[in-house]
């Protein structure tokens, strides 16, 4: 390893992981941040925007599989779908695994970022491109939640981190309008980091989504890249029933999909609401 040149990661000053890099397939400065494809020997290739890695080939799916199919198998009936982010393409592929999914647009600030990682990142997207379903929007998430005359039943942020061209997506503006272009018995989910370390993140969601959707809480799941812990995902509805379903529920709609998944499974889904005390006592604060 010694003779690799190595990559740091540097979300959180002072505490971290690095990745040698066995090749680098893509790097340059998009018009909105600083991208980054690499070949590592543990990982596969691995994605990072801003020094911050977003996705590996090896453990993307539970990100991926845990954001797609825990609000979609909770709402039931979902049809209409809005990716914020995801320029990788791993949120479409798993989207796309719904029959009963009519329609999905997904809102990427970043055009440079969906072209490399279909260029790179091929089995992340794996052909959902083609899917006659989908629309992609190049635009700021704010502006098109804000602005849109359509309606969803599930909304996914697939965001990065609140700094850089992601800070807007955990704004009161961004909240509002996903309120608003949800249809009854919406789900809105959202990434909000690695809770020990970024506990505020999720704290300040909790406070702002409040004001706009009757019930908000998080889920979990814990992603090796996104070190540090559990990752936290924010979701808000008006019909807190969504997020209390029965073991059985879950199951028959998740038998009836016909899929199978690496990481998601119903007892999975039931267990990732629960949520470790630390965070239920600063959420309560
Ligand atoms: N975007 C979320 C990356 C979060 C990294 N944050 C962290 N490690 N605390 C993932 C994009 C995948 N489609």
């Amino acid at each position: 390893m010694s003779d690799k040149e190595i990559w740091f990661e540097t979300l959180h000053s002072g505490f971290g992981q690095f990745f040698s890099i066995k090749k680098t397939l893509y790097h340059n400065k998009t018009d909105h941040q600083d991208l980054i494809i690499f070949e590592n020997d543990v990982m596969g290739r691995v994605m990072a925007l801003d020094g911050v890695v977003q996705t590996t080939e090896r453990d993307e799916f539970i990100y991926h599989e845990m954001m797609a199919h825990i609000p979609i198998f909770a709402h039931g009936k979902a049809k209409r779908i809005l990716i914020i982010g995801g320029g990788d393409g791993g949120m479409l592929r798993e989207v796309c695994r719904h029959q009963g999914v009519e329609h999905i647009t997904m809102v990427e600030i970043d055009a440079n970022v969906v072209e490399f990682c279909r260029e790179y990142l091929p089995h992340h997207s794996a052909g959902s491109y083609e899917d006659p379903r989908f629309n992609l929007v190049i635009e700021d998430g704010v502006n098109f939640v804000n602005q849109t005359e359509l309606k969803f039943d599930v909304i996914i942020s697939d965001c990065t981190d609140p700094i850089g061209p992601g800070e807007s997506l955990f704004t009161s503006d961004f909240y509002q309008g996903c309120a608003r272009c949800l249809n009854e018995n919406g789900i809105f989910v959202a990434q909000n980091g690695v809770c020990f370390l970024q506990q505020d993140e999720a704290v300040n969601s909790h406070q702002k989504l409040a004001n706009y959707f009757e019930d908000v809480s998080f889920y979990q799941a814990a992603i090796p890249t996104y070190y540090g812990g559990i990752m936290t995902f924010a979701w808000a509805s008006q019909n807190p029933q969504l997020r209390h379903h029965q073991l059985t529920t879950i199951e028959s709609r998740f038998t009836a999909s016909g899929m199978h998944c690496r990481y998601y499974n119903p007892a999975i889904h039931l267990g990732s609401f629960a949520l470790p005390q630390y965070l239920q006592d600063a959420l309560s604060q």
